[in-house]
This record gives C-alpha cells, sequence and structure tokens, in this order.
C-alpha cells in the first residue's frame, strides 16, 4: 500500500485523482470531477444516537504496569471494543454502505447487523460512547501521604481493550492496521495510541512504553526475525483467536492533571488541577499515514466526561451541581462530510493531499437526519470529525432572508468554560475542534421546523472559500422539529459561572521555557522549523515534566488552514497573532482567551500565529502534534516531543 508520502516521492502527486473503491477498483478522474453522490431526499430519516459502551469483567491479564500503579479491578471499569468491517446505511435512500466501525463486544451490547445483508440496517457508524467519571473517587490526602512508600493502585479509570478485527486482506483505501488516540485525554504515552510501534521506545519511563502501539490485522504474521506473535484467549467475531499483536489495553486514568505526580513524589503540590476536567472528548484512528481514509471510514467514537459540578443530572439536588441539560436533552453531535457511488459505497480519493471534500453531510452517522424536540433547553456536543472541512454553524428557521436564533455556548474542547458565553449567533468549528451550545426550544411553538445550517462554503481542502453563503443557501446539516412540551418541567440551567479557573500566573509566564514552531511547505512536503516533518523516531523537542512552557505556534504555508493539535494537555491562548484574544458573543463567536476556555485544538489561518502555555505533567514522553486535517497529517505534518523527567 502506498503512502502519501510515497505517492510525492514518486512524483504521483498533483496528477488527478485515483479513486480507489471498497473492492479495490481504481478509476482515475481529474481534479474537480470526481463523481457527485446520488441524491438523496434530507430531514426524512431520524438523527441516530451512538449507544453507550457496556463494562464487561475485569482482565486478568493486563501489563504489569497497569497492576502496579493504577488499575484496581474493584472500582476500575473494563471495556472491550473491536474495530471491524460493517455495513450500515447514511441513508434510507442510499443502498447499503461498507464501512469500519467500532464495536462494543459486552455481550449485552446491541450487535450490528452482519455483512451482506440487504434488509434495511440501523444507523450505527459511530462506536459505542464511554462516560468517564472524574473527581470523588480517591483521597487524595492518603494519597501524599503515603509518597514514598509502597501503596496500593489507586483504582478508579477504564481499561479499554481494543481488537483489531479488521479483514486482514482489505483492498482499496485505508489500511487494516489500527492505534487509538483519546483525543482530549490525559493519560499514559502507552495509551495515546501513538501512530507508529518504535523500534527504540524510550526506556525512562515508568509506565513502560511497549514496543508494539500499532495493532495487526488477524492473521498477521511477525517478520523473521521477531517472535510470533501468540494467541490471546480473545476471539473476534468473524476471524477467530485473536494474538497478543491484534490487542491492545489503554487505560484511561480519569485523573486530575498532577496526581500522579504527587503520588509518585515529583510535585510538591496538594492537589490537582480540579479546574482542568474535559467534558466532550473523542476516539479515532491514528495510525501514521492513513488517519484520514481510516478515520473516513468510520473508526471514530465519543468520550462524554462528568463530575460533582457536571454531574450528567439537571435534578441533581446537590447544590454545587451545573444542573445543565441531562440526558435525554444531552446529544453529541459529530459532523462529517462524505461521498458515496451509485451503489452506496464510499468514495476517497488517496490522491488529494489539499484535504478531501465529501459532498454530503453526515449527522452521527446519517446524511441530512432530523430530530424531533420538546419545548424546553438541550445541550448539543459538536464534534467536528471531518477529515479536512470546516463549518460555521447557525441555527435560523432555514428561509433565505429569515431570523437567525442564538445559542449559549458552554464548553470547548478544554472542557467547561468559566462562564458561558449567551447569544452566540455563530461558531466556526474546525476539525477536531468541540463546542458546546445551549439551545432552548422552549420559546418556539409546537411544529416550528429549525435548521442548524452551515453557511461556510468550501470547495477546497486547504482552506474555507472567501465570504459566507447567505441564510437558507448553505448545508442544512439537522433539522430540528418541535413536537410539544416536555412530559416533565425543564429543571435544567446554564448558570452564569460553570468551572471557573484563572489565567495563568506572570510569575509562570515569566518562568516559562519558550519553543516556536513554523509550520511550512517546501517542495509540496511539510515541514516544521525547516526540517522534514513527520519524523517520528526522534523528538522535536523534549518538555521537561512539570515545566512551565510557551509554544509559539506560525503557520506560514500561505493560505493554508491548520488546526494544530498538541496531545496530553490542554493549553492556554495567550495570545494570536500577537494580542490577547478577545472575548465576544459576536459572529462568529471567540472563545479561546486563557481565563475563559482551555483548548485542545487551535485553528491557524493563513499566516495566523498563537502563543500557547502548556505544562505537561504526570506522563512521560512521547506523545506528538499535528495538524489535524487528516490529509494534511497522513502527509507528515507531525511532529514527536518527549517529556522527560
Ligand atoms: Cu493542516
Amino acid at each position: 500500500m502506498l503512502t502519501r508520502r510515497d505517492m510525492l516521492k514518486f512524483g504521483l502527486a498533483g496528477t488527478g485523482y485515483v479513486i480507489l473503491g471498497p473492492n479495490g477498483v481504481i478509476s482515475r478522474a481529474d481534479g474537480d470531477s470526481l463523481p457527485a453522490s446520488p441524491p438523496t431526499t434530507p430531514f426524512i430519516d431520524e438523527l441516530p444516537l451512538p449507544g453507550l459502551a457496556l463494562e464487561v469483567e475485569p482482565f486478568s491479564d493486563l501489563p504489569e504496569q497497569y497492576l502496579r500503579y493504577w488499575v484496581d479491578p474493584n472500582t476500575t471499569r473494563f471495556f472491550k471494543i473491536a474495530s471491524e468491517q460493517r455495513v450500515v446505511r447514511f441513508h434510507s435512500q442510499l443502498p447499503p454502505t461498507t464501512i469500519w466501525g467500532y464495536k462494543d463486544l459486552s455481550p449485552f451490547a446491541l450487535q450490528s447487523v452482519g455483512a451482506g445483508s440487504l434488509q434495511p440496517l440501523p444507523f450505527n457508524v459511530l462506536g459505542p460512547t464511554l462516560v468517564q467519571g472524574f473527581g470523588d473517587l480517591h483521597s487524595l490526602l492518603d494519597m501524599s501521604s503515603s509518597c514514598g512508600s509502597t501503596r496500593p493502585p489507586i483504582g478508579g479509570g477504564s481499561v479499554v481493550r481494543h481488537i483489531n478485527c479488521l479483514p486482514p486482506d482489505h483492498r482499496g483505501f485505508g489500511v487494516p492496521r489500527t492505534t487509538v488516540h483519546l483525543h482530549g485525554g490525559h493519560h499514559l504515552a502507552r495509551s495515546d495510541g501513538f501512530p507508529v510501534s518504535l523500534d527504540n521506545p524510550p526506556n525512562y519511563s515508568p509506565d513502560g512504553f511497549p514496543r508494539f502501539i500499532v495493532m495487526e490485522p488477524p492473521g498477521f504474521v511477525a517478520p523473521p526475525n521477531e517472535p510470533p506473535s501468540q494467541p490471546t484467549t480473545e476471539l473476534c467475531p468473524d476471524h477467530g483467536v485473536v494474538t497478543e499483536r491484534q490487542k491492545l489495553d489503554y487505560y484511561y486514568p480519569s485523573l486530575d492533571p498532577g496526581v500522579l505526580d504527587i503520588v509518585r513524589c515529583v510535585s510538591h503540590e496538594t492537589e490537582g488541577d480540579k479546574g482542568e476536567r474535559p467534558s466532550t472528548q473523542w476516539y479515532h484512528d491514528h495510525v501514521l499515514d492513513f488517519t484520514g481514509p481510516n478515520a473516513y471510514r468510520g473508526l471514530a467514537g465519543f468520550v462524554l466526561c462528568f463530575d460533582e459540578l457536571d454531574s450528567a443530572d439537571e435534578n441533581d439536588p446537590n447544590p454545587a451541581a451545573l444542573r445543565l441539560p441531562s440526558a435525554p436533552y444531552d446529544i453529541p453531535i459529530a459532523l462529517q462530510d462524505k461521498r458515496f457511488a451509485a451503489d452506496g459505497s464510499l468514495v476517497f480519493s488517496s490522491f488529494d493531499h489539499d484535504g478531501f471534500l465529501g459532498d454530503k453531510f453526515v449527522v452521527n452517522g446519517a446524511i441530512q437526519p432530523y430530530l424531533e424536540v420538546k419545548r424546553r433547553k438541550y445541550r448539543f456536543r459538536f464534534l467536528n470529525a471531518s477529515n479536512a472541512r470546516i463549518y460555521r454553524i447557525f441555527f435560523n428557521d432555514g428561509n433565505p432572508g429569515g431570523q437567525t436564533f442564538p445559542m449559549d455556548m458552554i464548553a470547548t474542547e478544554g472542557g467547561l468554560l468559566s462562564s458561558p458565553l449567551r447569544g452566540v449567533v455563530s461558531f466556526m468549528i474546525a476539525m477536531a475542534e468541540r463546542y458546546e451550545m445551549v439551545i432552548d426550544f422552549s420559546k418556539f411553538s409546537t411544529g416550528s421546523i429549525l435548521y442548524l445550517e452551515n453557511r461556510l462554503p468550501q470547495s477546497d481542502g486547504r482552506k474555507p472559500d472567501d465570504g459566507l453563503l447567505p441564510q437558507g443557501s448553505g448545508n442544512k446539516l439537522l433539522q430540528f422539529r418541535v413536537t410539544g412540551d416536555p412530559p416533565f418541567p425543564d429543571n435544567s440551567q446554564v448558570p452564569d459561572v460553570l468551572r471557573p479557573f484563572a489565567p495563568i500566573s506572570q510569575a509562570e509566564i515569566a518562568g516559562a521555557v519558550r519553543r516556536s514552531f513554523r509550520f511550512d511547505r517546501t517542495d509540496g512536503a511539510w515541514a516544521i522549523n525547516d526540517r522534514f516533518a513527520g519524523d517520528l523516531d526522534t523528538p522535536i523537542a523534549t518538555p521537561k515534566r512539570g515545566q512551565p512552557e510557551i509554544w509559539h505556534l506560525e503557520n506560514s504555508s500561505g493560505g493554508w488552514w491548520h488546526p494544530i493539535h498538541i496531545h496530553s494537555e490542554f493549553f492556554r491562548v495567550l495570545a494570536r497573532n500577537g494580542r490577547v484574544p478577545s472575548i465576544t458573543a459576536r459572529n462568529p463567536v471567540v472563545a479561546e482567551r486563557d481565563g475563559l476556555a482551555r483548548k485542545d485544538t487551535i485553528l491557524l489561518k493563513g499566516g495566523d500565529s498563537v502563543d500557547v502555555f502548556l505544562r505537561f505533567r504526570d506522563h512521560l514522553g512521547p506523545f506528538v502534534f499535528h495538524c489535524h486535517n487528516m490529509e494534511h497529517e497522513d502527509m507528515a505534518m507531525m511532529a514527536r516531543f518527549d517529556v522527560v523527567p
């Protein structure tokens, strides 16, 4: 299988599109002449909601490092998820589509329908949703008092066993090798979904970074110089016995940043950073050079995080609880764009290095679905899970010249804002970013029809086109049908204070190590600081654990736009283009300034630069940072950094 970088090397880039169908059929098309997807009637299918992942029995064969420090089978939860090929429907008028998706292997999970069925199939594109609880799990006092002595595992958190059950004989776009990144997580490097197995992993980490991080497909035969992969007790539904190289256990501790440093006597703090808790995360494939096609095939799912403030209960009697709208009025919204052949198969161009764009707008795996809503408040967790499309979302009546309605923004990738931004008219969301909005439908009458509309035109994967489409001429993504009053009074609220936190202190800024990363293009390849990007054998930076850092990220690649994602820690945005970011609920909302928001992905428009504050706590290296335009990422717009002791 050619990687994007191979294509570049062989001069194959820029020779028009080569379409690799799911059966390995190759057809060629020039420039913009990719065939259009078949027509589909919008808003006749209901918005699918991914199911929750269900716990399984504790695993008895965990890595020794997990048991020594963290995993307590009495308090840690266990999940088992397979990557599999399956058949779904993106739209009731489209033939079934073969995708790759995450499947919950709990015996109590709803099983997806087998491949080859021509019966109407349920929508099940997104993987099972993982729910993580933060706080109230551990007594920090106990931890610090046992500093330096042998102590029992901390417990809590989740172990997710991922198993690669993809077809080993796959032809077509994507590769059946997987590594899973929980995007927005703060966890061990070995659980971070590093994009490639390392021949020579760093040995300073007590977390034991294993050599094999990438999961191989069923039947994988190890090279002659490596020991054969031993069978395990696991089974793939279609491929039988799972070998060691096919599975990996990911541990997500759900601890506040800094806690592990306290436990290990590295830090003199007395408690972790409670103000830094995530809200909406997601997991997706992250394998080197093929993240774009593998995620486009469907390997993505949600992670929702809760604690005593954001407690998943709008009727919570705890006076500290925020009582934000909770399930079933708390709804994840994954935005994607895809392209389909007449037979329903996914179309993808492996030769489009600018960024692949689809012509169908997909929400949670359905093309232009509808959602029936009650006259009350809803929380929507927006995730841009597209490869290269940037959206600007409006909530409106869909009519040309009609009305637009305000929303309340409550969270971004870095969790809840310190206080809500009210009256937001529209927001821009780049790849991998998350924004959470509360929409109040109580002011609309029963029978009202409303829309989420993307008014940002984009005809090139490099960046959106200039300007905005007029209302009613954009891409209507989701239709709301107001069906009446809720069965119970709406006790949810959006309080004036959410999760307050102070901006980074001047003392910490003054003591920060400063690094500068300039993203550039040379001869059609990505460079970082004039060095060919994508070398994951050696780190481009080695930040010391606990040391404050300010990274200057600069986009010098002409007009291209890049959402840059840094793994392991949320960052604070100190400046954009040399100035403190403004805070405005106007059009579009800007919610990135330190003290209001934390971020893990930051959009650099053409020529932009940002200064972000970071402090890598708890977990030693290797991690990566990269552009989240997945085609840029797969063209090696990525670098490795190692957090060192
Ligand atoms: Cu990019």
